[in-house]
């Protein structure tokens, strides 16, 4: 430990440049991308603040508390009542959301569809819950029939996902969360992803309702770092009723405030300041326009692949297209040698691309070129 500052600048340097950039426009395997320059500017500024200790940087809290009544009003939250955090992304949101449902209602089961993300399986194992499965229909979507039979008496919490990680897909929500409040158990909606996409889709997106606007939805989680063009971390849970934070409160009586609630200690300022910034500097045209260019981008992308023969596992509702391919790690291999990085899904077995801002008419059609290569020596 410690060398001289040249040789350390040059190190960073080094890595750094070994690190992947959005702006080579060759990411099609990741939900980030490159951040708006407002944000990357904000979250600067406060990289050394932390709100874990309020009374430190009331500027800060009061920037988050701008963020969560904005998102609340893109949400479409009640008028009254409603709260929200900044958190670090989805993983901590769905984990916090759950650790509110179980202690609130003292039950173990959670009923979620097999499209959830992995972030559930952790929150499951680290709460002591016991996950009911919820199987999907051909459009990736949680079967509303099976989440029936799974939901009972000792059900804590039913999870819908608004933008599915493998497939975009977004469950029958409205649904859902009848069915929940028959049940009195609280319903999460996973937006991580499909939050700062589905507000600007367009008229089929717009008929589905997928938020706060849904009478039994009461969390909702959403990912500034992912469609919302913040820089990593920022992630933001939002409650229908803030007291639903009580549930997991503990006493911090040497910080400025008495109580805390979430599961970190230090929060990253950087992290309120980037997604106030991404949010007020964009606006709804801004992320209208951002929207509807990587969805043309999208219908680019599946227009090419159907032509050289791919199908898409399901329909696409949103920046995300799956084609269904026997070996989709073979050709994401070979893709990887020459540049690219796109992913794959085990079921149904496909090759998954995710079409984020980074992308370019160009870039998707350089992409396209090489997977007909790819596809030439492996056929799907
Ligand atoms: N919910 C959904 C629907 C998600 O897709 C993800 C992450 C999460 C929750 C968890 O969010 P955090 O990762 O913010 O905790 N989905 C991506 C995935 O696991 C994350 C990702 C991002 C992966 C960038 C790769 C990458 O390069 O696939």
């Amino acid at each position: 430990m410690g060398i001289g500052a040249r040789a350390l600048r040059q190190r960073v340097r080094t890595a750094e440049s070994e690190d992947w950039d959005f702006s080579e426009g060759r990411i099609f395997g990741s939900m980030c991308t490159q951040p708006a320059p407002a944000a990357v500017a904000a979250a600067r500024r406060f990289v050394t603040s932390n709100l874990g200790n309020p009374g430190l940087a009331p500027g800060t809290a009061r920037l988050e508390e701008e963020v969560v009544a904005v998102l609340l009003d893109l949400f479409h939250g009640p008028a009254f009542g409603a709260g929200g955090w900044v958190l670090s992304g989805g993983t901590e949101a769905n984990i916090t959301a759950l650790w509110m449902a179980r202690n609130a209602s003292r039950k173990r089961e959670v009923v979620l569809p097999e499209s959830a993300h992995f972030s559930f399986v952790k929150a499951i194992d680290l709460l002591g819950l016991e996950p009911r499965w919820v199987p999907l229909d051909d459009q990736g979507r949680a079967s509303l029939e099976d989440a029936r039979k799974a939901i009972g008496p000792r059900t804590a919490a039913v999870v819908a996902i608004a933008g599915s990680t493998e497939l975009g897909a977004v469950d029958p929500i409205p649904a859902l969360a009848e069915l929940a409040r028959a049940h009195g158990v609280p319903l999460h909606v996973d937006a991580a992803f499909g939050g700062f996409v589905l507000p600007w889709a367009g008229p089929a997106a717009a008929s589905v309702p997928f938020d706060l606007a849904v009478p039994g939805v009461t969390s909702l989680a959403v990912d500034p770092h992912k469609m919302g063009m913040a820089p990593v971390p920022a992630g933001v849970l939002l409650v229908r009723h803030r007291e639903m934070a009580r549930s997991i409160a503990v006493a911090s009586p040497y910080l400025s405030s008495p109580q805390t609630t979430g599961l970190l200690g230090t929060r990253a300022s950087s992290a309120v300041a980037a997604t106030y910034a991404a949010l007020m500097g964009l606006g709804h045209r801004g992320y209208a326009s951002n929207v509807r260019r990587v969805l043309d981008l999208t219908a680019q992308l599946l227009a090419g692949g159907r032509a050289l023969g791919l199908r898409p596992a399901v329909e696409p509702t949103m920046n995300i297209v799956a084609f269904l391919h026997r070996n989709p790690v073979a050709v994401q291999t070979w893709m990887l040698e020459r540049g690219w990085d796109v992913s794959s899904v085990s079921a149904p077995s496909s090759l998954r691309f995710v079409v984020m801002p980074h992308a370019t008419r160009g870039t998707v059609a350089a992409l396209l070129r090489d997977l007909g290569s790819a596809l030439r020596r492996f056929p799907p």
